[in-house]
């Protein structure tokens, strides 16, 4: 099977689903976009993807699937090993709540067309951006890291010694805080994670600096 990856290096929901088909051991072409030139607003574009977002990742018969936690939970069902949620009920349960967290509650609100929209209809300079992202950083990841510190769950990844959704969407939202200076040091817990999963080789060859579109 082909797979096309339609991405932007520093987009955090590109950097999910490339350290997912890493995790799975899938190549991939990588088809590079410039977010902030418009190159995802392209007919062409959004005729695979009509929210003009990515990542959308096309198959070899032409179908395109779009949303990166759809699109990872599609590859966790046709390539089952290894696994990117737990076996049991609660654990799926807990994995996925800590993905949602990050997937949900911070990136919808960092996305860089809430950035844009912020300074055309408020007037929001980079330095009211910045502020606004870290806030919704930090509200989250205070959450995160209490709930990560807490728990027996809680291993060398965010659930247990074998990395898994929560901890794709953590470690691309790592990457993002960094365009905005956000450091670490307040979350002990997700730093000791975040460090664990740089050294694995999936993981940080998904990362930004590592893509070949990286600016
Ligand atoms: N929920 C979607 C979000 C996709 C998304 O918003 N991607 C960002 C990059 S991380 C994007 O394309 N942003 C373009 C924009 O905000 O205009 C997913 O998980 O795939």
């Amino acid at each position: 099977m082909t797979l096309k990856l339609h991405n932007f290096f520093r987009s955090s929901t590109s950097t999910r689903l490339r350290a997912a088909l890493n995790i799975k051991g899938l190549e991939y072409d990588y088809v590079a976009y410039v977010l902030r030139k418009g190159e995802t607003r392209t007919p062409e574009y959004l005729a695979m993807n009509p929210q003009g977002l990515v990542p959308t990742l096309e198959l070899d018969d032409g179908t395109t699937l779009t949303q990166s936690l759809a699109i990872i939970a599609w590859l966790d069902e046709i390539h089952p090993e290894p696994a990117l949620l737990p076996s049991d009920p609660l654990g799926r349960a807990r994995v996925r709540s800590l993905a949602y967290m990050i997937a949900c509650e911070i990136h919808p609100l960092n996305n860089l067309r809430v950035l844009f929209r912020l300074n055309e209809q408020f007037g929001a300079d980079e330095a009211a951006q910045k502020a606004w992202f870290t806030h919704w950083v930090e509200t989250t990841f205070d959450a995160l890291e209490t709930e990560l510190a807490s728990s027996p769950r809680t291993g060398r990844y965010c659930h247990g010694d074998m990395p898994g959704l929560a901890d794709l969407c953590l470690y691309a939202q790592v990457w993002n805080n960094r365009r905005f200076d956000i450091a670490l040091d307040r979350w002990p817990t997700i730093a000791r994670i975040f460090s664990s999963l740089d050294a694995l080789p999936a993981f940080a060859n998904a990362a930004p600096p590592r893509q070949p579109d990286t600016a």
